[in-house]
């Protein structure tokens, strides 16, 4: 009887509710897909882009265009009581919805959240068909026109099916359900808080309703429920709001991120039931920021120290799971970090609830970068996303700057075809965006501060634009792609005395690094992990010495995919400080040691444990990073102390042949690593043991990830041991990188054939006699006249081509390979490895004999058969 009781009342509240309260679910698993590309279908769950491999493969070719996703949704009768909603977190970038269909609305813009009211438009009691199309082609109206990633496409954020009562907070409006919650002034004593809603009937009769909002501090205790009556007839859309006085609040910092928490709820006057509900965490803080102070925040100055971070990953493209976000944001507060950039555009809704959670300030924009299109749809669209990104992230305390746009005047200033009048126009309708953009958003926004970011180019400030926003942002790269890393102040300094009273930051900085790519000499563009190093500790000290700079994100967070870069790992950008499955290069860890407040001591050099000194009279570089005065070093059974400068301790030591255990320690923690040493001078006589492998035409060593062989860096012959003879270190005309900056087909190590020496005579190697393998490594980095091209050109044409490089390749004497021709037999940019098996009485001599251009030689391979 008991039973049957609870049952029934269990029941009965049931059906109470049953149109009460929202329905929130995703429905992200199992559409059915096609593309213009490929129209075989497919199932795939969302977060889902169709770019994860091809942006990797193909380059630039990466397939731009229209995907369809098709799913049957069965919807019962009783919902025909509610209202339903589709709620797309993001979508790439032109997002069209069909039910059944009917067209029900189309969203312009990849980076943030919309709404469609599908109830209109549904079979009750029926099977419905969703259909959503998404374009990702590249569209002169929406932004981002150009930019150095990918645009992949697809529904690539969690879909949501919401379902309300008739009567609810609006969702439709840019603000996608969000009450907007506003802290305009705050203080160790006060906060003024207010609570904005909207509220929609679509019943067909007039409600007498009460609105309430219940606020609950950080410790979960109810602060107050501040409540209103408010009569909506049919179809009326009217904004609720209240205020509220906080006294004492319990502030929110990177260092103590309190949040507080507010549930807003319609009811029916009279009536326990509860219509609908929302809420939100909000946090009460103020900042400022001057030339004098810097940032200060609840009255304290703080330096921004952080990262920018783009949303993709390893075989994912920006396909992410929530999961994802939220690590990389903690491995980021983990570096002792306590700002973010969101790299080009607003980020997942997870970003900017772990970043108030974790603490950390964030500089969000619109993804307005590189170019504007001079067109009213253009411009339309960049305001629309920048209402949604403000609308959508306000209540979040963690964001305090809003910006604008990013190097607008970059590929103007690049173009050599542009004609004078072009570019007045170009300059005039990128202000007049500027300036709508700073104004809407001040508009929606006053409490927060508006940026914008800057190459290094006085245009900005020549056209006026850097005068719009309330800070400045410079992204600037010397050191990499202007020289001079001295240069990155001089140019600061410049800056502050021409504009003494614009608060400064450092939006983006820092070179390439491949974590495969090691030495203890490092040079810019040789994509090294302690070029980095350098460069990063450069930039940190320069900021640190000019409090006019209130802040620096470093760029970026981690590599990510870019289909038209040509470095060390093609498609990718490798100014990470993770690469792109998260794994850390030194750099992550030297952060830590710059800004962690804990003790902190890390040893350099995970990739970076095989070392190849001339001799025992040859010291090789052990760094370490610490934040402490001093560290200790133990390697084996001896110790050796250094003073830390800025955050690094340098060990040169000259150690012995094998295997070396390395123990740091600043006395309170410590930090082992293994590191192995082998003399260039033993490895001809002991070839027995091992192979010989060097990087040709390189200063860098290089280790293979998959065999784990490790090609040290080249050097001249000298007797009894090995090296080149002849030519020089192979530089493409134009670019800085040593070698030749392209995808070589054919290969993963890239880098290995990328680099080469140019007019080689010879490599020699001083071995005993016996039987050896030969492996010679070659790219040809300029010409093509591959066998499918050549027969295409006249006799003329083929003979210039094919005659470009020829030489022959004779061991001790023996030509081996006559009339040697890459472009001819392989084509430009392929990785081509050819192995001789030798007998020698004594020495090995490989030499190049040129019969027309220059020979080289990317990497060269001895093994004892
Ligand atoms: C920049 C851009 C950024 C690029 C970066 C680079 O200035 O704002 O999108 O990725 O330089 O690595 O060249």
């Amino acid at each position: 009887m008991k039973t049957a009781y609870h049952l029934f009342v269990l029941s009965f509240f049931l059906s109470l509710n049953l149109f009460a309260q929202r329905n929130i679910q995703t429905i992200n698993s199992a559409w059915e897909f096609s593309s213009e590309k490929n129209e075989k279908t497919e199932i795939v769950n969302i977060p889902h882009t169709w770019n994860d491999e091809d942006a990797f493969r193909d380059g630039k070719e990466y397939f731009r265009g229209k995907g369809i996703y098709q799913k049957t949704l069965f919807v019962p009768q009783e919902w025909q009581q509610q209202q339903a909603f589709l709620k797309f977190e993001g979508s790439n970038q032109i997002t069209t919805v069909f039910v059944n269909d009917k067209k029900i609305g189309e969203h312009r813009g990849g980076y943030t959240g919309f709404v469609f009211d599908i109830s209109e438009a549904l079979n009750y009691g029926e099977a419905n068909q969703l259909r959503i199309e998404v374009d990702n082609a590249h569209n002169t109206d929406i932004p981002p026109l150009d930019a150095d990633f990918n645009f992949y496409g697809g529904i690539y954020r969690d879909l949501q099916l919401i379902l309300t009562n008739k009567i609810h907070f609006e969702l439709e409006n840019e603000a996608t359900g969000n009450m907007i919650i506003k802290t305009p002034d705050v203080s160790a004593e006060n906060a003024q808080v207010t609570f904005e809603s909207q509220i929609v009937n679509h019943s067909e009769t007039t409600k007498n309703l009460q609105v309430s909002v219940d606020i609950f501090s950080p410790e979960k205790q109810k602060i107050e429920t501040l409540s209103k009556q408010v009569q909506l007839s049919p179809a009326e859309n009217k904004s609720v709001s209240f205020s509220k006085e906080i006294n004492h609040p319990e502030l929110w910092s990177p260092d103590a991120p309190s949040l507080y928490y507010a549930v807003a709820k319609i009811s029916e006057e009279n009536s326990e039931e509860i219509l609908d509900e929302i809420d939100s965490k909000f946090g009460l803080r103020w900042f400022e920021v001057s030339t004098e102070k810097g940032f200060v925040l609840n009255g304290k100055p703080i330096k921004l120290i952080g990262a920018n971070r783009h949303q993709d990953f390893k075989g994912l493209g920006n396909a992410l799971p929530n999961k994802i976000h939220k690590s990389d944001y903690k491995t980021i507060k983990e570096m002792g970090a306590n700002v973010i950039r969101t790299a080009h555009y607003p980020q997942d809704p997870e970003v900017y609830k772990i970043c108030d959670e974790l603490g950390l300030l964030v500089w969000t924009e619109v993804p307005v970068i590189n170019d504007v299109t001079d067109t009213d749809a253009y411009h339309d669209v960049s305001l629309k996303m920048q209402r949604e990104q403000i609308l959508q992230f306000y209540n979040h305390p963690s964001i305090v700057m809003w910006g604008l746009m990013n190097e607008i005047f970059i590929r103007l200033v690049f173009n050599n075809q542009i004609t004078e009048e072009e570019k007045t126009a170009k300059i005039k309708t990128s202000v007049e965006l500027a300036e709508k953009l700073e104004k809407e958003t001040k508009r929606l926004d006053p409490d927060r501060l508006t940026v914008m970011a800057l190459h290094e180019n006085e245009l900005y400030n020549e056209s006026g634009i850097a005068d719009i926003p309330d800070v400045i942002g410079w992204n600037l790269y010397f050191g990499w792609y202007s020289p001079g890393l001295d240069s990155f102040g001089e140019f600061l300094d410049d800056q502050h005395k021409r504009y003494p009273d614009r608060p400064l930051f450092i939006s983006e900085y820092g070179p390439g690094a491949d974590s495969r790519i090691q030495t203890d000499d490092p040079k810019p563009w040789d994509y090294s992990e302690s070029y980095q190093l350098k460069l990063h500790r450069s930039y940190l000290n320069q900021v640190q010495e000019r409090d006019f700079v209130f802040g620096m994100t470093a760029w970026n967070f981690a590599d990510f995919g870019s289909s038209f870069r040509q470095d060390s790992r093609p498609y990718i950008n490798q100014k990470g400080l993770v690469n792109i499955d998260r794994s850390k290069k030194d750099i992550y860890h030297y952060y830590q040691a710059r800004l962690l407040e804990e003790a902190f001591i890390y040893i350099a050099g995970k990739n970076y444990e095989k070392r190849y000194p001339k001799d025992q009279n040859d010291s090789i570089t052990i760094t370490v990073f610490s934040n402490a005065e001093e560290v200790k070093l133990k390697v084996d059974d001896s110790e050796f102390t250094s003073e830390v400068d800025d955050g690094i301790a340098v060990f040169e030591l000259s150690l012995s042949e094998g295997k070396h255990q390395l123990t740091a320690t600043d006395g309170t923690v410590s930090h082992s690593r293994e590191i192995e040493v082998k003399y260039r001078k033993n490895l001809v006589p002991e070839i027995d043991q091992n192979a010989i492998m060097i990087n040709v035409g390189t200063h860098v060593n290089f280790t293979d990830e998959i065999t784990g062989e490790t090609w040290i860096s080249d050097q001249e012959y000298s007797d009894g041991s090995f090296g080149y003879a002849g030519g020089e270190v192979y530089q493409k005309n134009s670019s800085k990188f040593q070698g030749t900056a392209s995808d070589i087909q054919g290969t993963e190590d890239d880098p290995l054939f990328q680099t080469m020496r140019e007019g080689i005579e010879a490599y020699k190697f001083d071995v005993k006699e016996g039987n050896y393998r030969v492996t010679l490594l070659f790219a040809e980095p300029e010409y093509n006249a591959s066998e499918e091209n050549i027969y295409n050109l006249s006799e003329a044409e083929k003979k210039e081509i094919s005659g470009l490089r020829s030489f022959d390749v004779k061991i001790n004497g023996k030509t081996l390979s006559r009339d040697f021709n890459l472009a001819r037999d392989f084509g430009r940019l392929r990785a081509v490895e050819i192995s001789y098996e030798v007998i020698t009485e004594d020495g090995i001599s490989v030499e190049f004999k040129e019969n027309s251009g220059k020979a080289l030689l990317s990497g060269i391979k001895l093994e004892k058969l």
